[in-house]
């Protein structure tokens, strides 16, 4: 307790002064100090240490952090929030300060282990250097663009994902589905906030639309251009909770994050009125602080996302077809035609929607693909082994038992 008591008032400054300026005045001759010097210490210990778990926690912090320091960690590291990515170099937040730093972590090489917005660093807290990046709570990534198929992250640690998207013409189900099958992939709460409410008259047509994608889902109907409108998504944005964006260009993101912070620091764009599109402005991945406390996190390059390794999430989304598809006579049925098809006689009785079977399939193929690539790269050895093993038998059909 005192050794880390003396760390901490050694490590911030005014604690420095402070305590020289005490001494200063108590070990003067012929003066006895009121409090003794390991009273004094652990009062100051105590709050400092109170100050920065407030600090810390309005950052986001939690014991899912926090349990994962040594003792060593503890006392001899500062653990800072990745508050924006930039070329080469990170925003890191702590006490209110926010300061740039090199992205480069020593050993963490992979595409996986580089910082992303949201992360949680450790930083010597005599140099000041990276020590390493805490376990995300919660990680959106994507494969870059071009055929590499090179992993990026995106955001870590989002505690709620908006999905944003207008009511008009731009309205996709297919994408919508995308973005929640990568929310539940990741296991970050959904909220799907449909903007530009007060462009439609008929805002219940595209209500009913959303509630289809899933019973539990949550939906709020907003414009984003009016605070009080916007107020009800503030139940996601109260002290420490981080927010993620996802959507389209032109939906409305930036104008949320706007009107949630109340200032104009983002800058939104034109819509072309013809079809309903913007273009595109948001280009650095940022975290946006709220006046109520919580964090606003933009996300570009995450709206033209792939699915990759995202299983879980696509069964979470289409449940209803994947319990179908269990019920099928044949374990590898491929729903098309094969006798004792479920999801054919789900179709024939009227009760699933072949458009919805389609998104499915061409998500869950897509899922497929690039998840197979990536095994291959990730693997080449392994794969080059199991070369050698007897090939599972991918001729018949095999029945249920
Ligand atoms: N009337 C109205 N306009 C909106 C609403 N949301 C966004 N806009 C406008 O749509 C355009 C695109 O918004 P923007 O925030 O830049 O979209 P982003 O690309 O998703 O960040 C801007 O001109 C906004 O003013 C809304 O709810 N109602
Ligand atoms: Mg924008
Ligand atoms: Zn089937």
């Amino acid at each position: 307790m005192m050794r880390a008591g003396i760390v901490a008032v050694r490590t911030s400054p005014v604690g420095d002064w402070l305590f020289d300026l005490y001494w200063a005045m108590y070990q003067k001759p012929g003066r006895s100090p009121k409090v003794s010097r390991a009273r004094y210490m652990e009062s100051r210990y105590r709050h400092i240490m109170a100050s920065q778990n407030t600090q810390l926690t309005e950052l986001g912090w939690k014991s899912f952090f926090s349990a994962q320091l040594s003792d060593e960690e503890m006392a001899g590291c500062l653990p800072v929030r990745v508050t924006a990515v930039h070329r080469g170099k990170i925003a890191v937040t702590r006490d209110g300060i926010e300061s740039l730093i090199e992205a480069r972590i020593p050993g963490a090489d992979a595409e996986e282990d580089r910082p992303a917005v949201g992360d949680w660093l450790l930083l010597d807290r005599e140099s000041l250097e990276p020590v390493r990046l805490l376990q995300r709570a919660s990680l959106f990534k994507r494969l870059a663009a071009g055929g590499r198929q090179k992993l990026q992250v995106i955001a870590a640690n989002v505690d709620t994902l908006f999905i944003v998207a207008s009511c008009n013409q731009d309205f996709n189900v297919a994408r919508l589905e995308r973005y929640l099958v990568l929310a539940r992939e990741v296991d970050v709460a959904p909220v799907l906030v449909l903007t530009k409410m007060d462009l439609t008259d008929r805002p219940e047509s595209f209500i009913e639309k959303a509630r289809a994608l899933g019973p539990d889902l949550v939906v709020e109907t907003v414009n984003a251009r009016d605070a009080a409108s916007v107020a009800r998504l503030a139940k996601w944005c109260g002290i420490g909770q981080t927010v993620a964006l996802l959507g389209s260009s032109g939906v409305g993101k930036s104008t949320l994050v706007n009107t949630l912070r109340g200032s104009d620091c983002l800058a939104t764009q034109a819509v072309r009125e013809e079809d309903g599109k913007g273009r595109h402005t948001t280009t650095v991945r940022q975290m946006h602080r709220l006046e109520q406390g919580g964090w606003l996190l933009d996300t570009p390059g995450m709206r033209e996302l792939q699915l990759s390794e995202a299983a879980t999430g696509l069964a979470e989304v289409f449940d209803d077809i994947v319990e179908l598809a269990l019920t099928c006579q044949f374990t590898n049925c491929a729903h098309e035609g094969e006798p004792g098809c479920q999801i054919q006689a789900a179709l024939k009785q009227g009760t699933l929607d072949l458009a919805r079977l389609d998104r499915w399939r061409k998500l869950a193929l897509e899922d497929a693909t690039n998840s197979a690539t990536r095994a291959t790269r990730r693997d080449r050895a392994d794969a080059a082994e199991s070369r050698g093993r007897a090939p599972s038998n991918t001729s018949g059909k095999r029945p249920r038992r």
